[in-house]
């Protein structure tokens, strides 16, 4: 089932020739309406007029978040103030926020391509999809709502936490969806667990949609398994429109990003040249149809590659992996390249490891482990204590290179954070 077929199977010549056409429209708006881009494009000597294929998009200059920083709180604004009908902003981890404007148009747009995604996985209405993302300044929770509405689906606009709150309204309102962080999905599956809820016979869950922070596939085969459902990889940035730019489908097989929306280039984090389909690098993207906030070969810093072959969904918008992780949230631990992704695959993919992990670092570069026992998973048995410890001191050893320390506490020992997860603590000394 389609939301907007003809948009989703757009043959690839059609869509590339809508896409130069958008390209152009929106480097000539850049370079009329926001000064920042009128001085760039005059540096680089490129217009409009000249951009002739699609890759001439590498003459832009490249947009990054310390741009949008520097030019807080309005100077990427690309329309009059009178016409912005939402603000949203992005927190990062340093400084100002990024303020990011969308025109009633642009809202329209976001919740279209959501409700693309929303029906890609079989979502329809009669559907009752409780959205446990933060409502507010993050896009996480509006966005998906306006597109869930869309389709016509029942929203519970639950906000995260408060799991004994959140059980309440799935049960008495035969919840069918979610919509969650991983590691908030995966909390509130140990906190079923732990009150005796089997989500088979007591829920009426089937899907759920999580994102808005790096996970494995362990993850989410985890939360599968523990709750008894799909669950679907979904993927955006607050400079893009939040979630909805890149979904998975039923076929669970890497995320088709919206084309007809945005430019995508994947290239070298390094030297910032291109790389062809299929080689991981960082994703570079250039929005095709915003008004408010037009944004040009936008640094995502999201590391990903393209799978070129064409989905059996029969959408032609091509797909993105599972993001391996941020460019900036590499690890350098004695010299070797560390994301923590590859620790929670080793940890995820252990039996007797529950639901929640924390890595510390410490000193001169020592490294440790936290991860919670799974609920029931301690039989008294010292003995298992240790080899499950020594079992995943070895794994992690082999995976990442470098020998942690690691330590196994009760499940629900380790702070929990209702936004995005916050899985390392660097305490080194410099
Ligand atoms: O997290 C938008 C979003 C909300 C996406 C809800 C999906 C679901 P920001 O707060 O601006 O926006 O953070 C964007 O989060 O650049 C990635 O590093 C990371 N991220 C988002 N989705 C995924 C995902 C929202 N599925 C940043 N896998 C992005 C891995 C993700 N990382």
């Amino acid at each position: 089932m389609f939301w907007d077929q003809a948009a989703e199977t757009r043959e690839r010549a059609a869509l590339a020739a809508l896409q130069l056409g958008r390209l152009r429209e929106t480097v000539g708006r850049c370079a009329e309406c926001v000064p920042f881009y009128r001085q760039q494009l005059a540096e680089t000597g490129v217009g409009a007029e000249t951009l002739r294929t699609l890759d001439d998009v590498r003459r832009l200059p490249f947009t990054t978040s310390a741009d949008l920083r520097a030019n807080y709180p309005d100077g990427l604004l690309a329309i009059d103030r009178r016409r912005v009908s939402r603000l949203h902003t992005s927190s990062g981890t340093t400084g100002k926020p990024k303020a990011l404007f969308f025109s009633k148009a642009d809202i329209d747009t976001a919740a279209d391509l959501m409700a693309r995604c929303l029906v890609m996985t079989g979502a329809r209405p009669g559907d009752v999809l409780q959205n446990m993302m933060t409502y507010g300044l993050f896009t996480g929770a509006l966005m998906m709502h306006y597109g869930a509405e869309k389709v016509g689906l029942m929203v519970i606009p639950a906000g995260p936490g408060n799991s004994e709150r959140q059980l309440l309204l799935m049960q008495d309102f035969r919840s069918t969806l979610i919509h969650a962080t991983p590691s908030y999905a995966l909390y509130f599956a140990g906190f079923l667990a732990k009150r005796g809820i089997d989500p088979h016979r007591d829920l009426a869950l089937r899907k759920a949609y999580v994102g808005a922070e790096p996970h494995t596939e362990e993850t989410r085969r985890k939360i599968e398994a523990a709750l008894g459902i799909d669950v679907y990889n979904s993927y955006g940035l607050s400079e893009m429109n939040g979630p909805g730019v890149a979904f998975e489908c039923e076929a669970k097989a890497g995320m088709h990003l919206w084309e007809d929306n945005f430019l995508l280039e994947i290239i070298d984090p390094a030297t910032g040249k291109p790389l062809p389909d299929g080689e991981r690098g960082e994703l570079v993207l250039t929005t095709l149809a915003r008004e408010a906030m037009p944004l040009l070969r936008y640094r995502t810093r999201d590391i990903t590659a393209v799978i070129p072959e064409p989905c059996r969904c029969g959408r032609t918008h091509r797909r993105l992996e599972r993001i391996a992780g941020r460019s900036d949230d590499m690890l350098i631990i004695r010299g070797v390249n560390v994301y923590p992704q590859q620790i929670e695959r080793v940890l995820m993919a252990c039996p007797g490891v529950g639901h929640n992990y924390l890595i510390t670092l410490e000193g001169l570069d020592e490294m440790i482990v936290q991860v919670e026992l799974a609920e029931g998973g301690f039989d008294g048995q010292v003995e298992h204590l240790v080899r499950l410890q020594s079992q995943l001191t070895e794994r992690l050893r082999a995976e990442i290179l470098v020998k942690p320390k690691v330590e196994l506490v009760p499940p629900g020992a380790l702070p929990f954070s209702e936004g995005k997860a916050k899985r390392v603590v660097d305490r080194r000394v410099l």
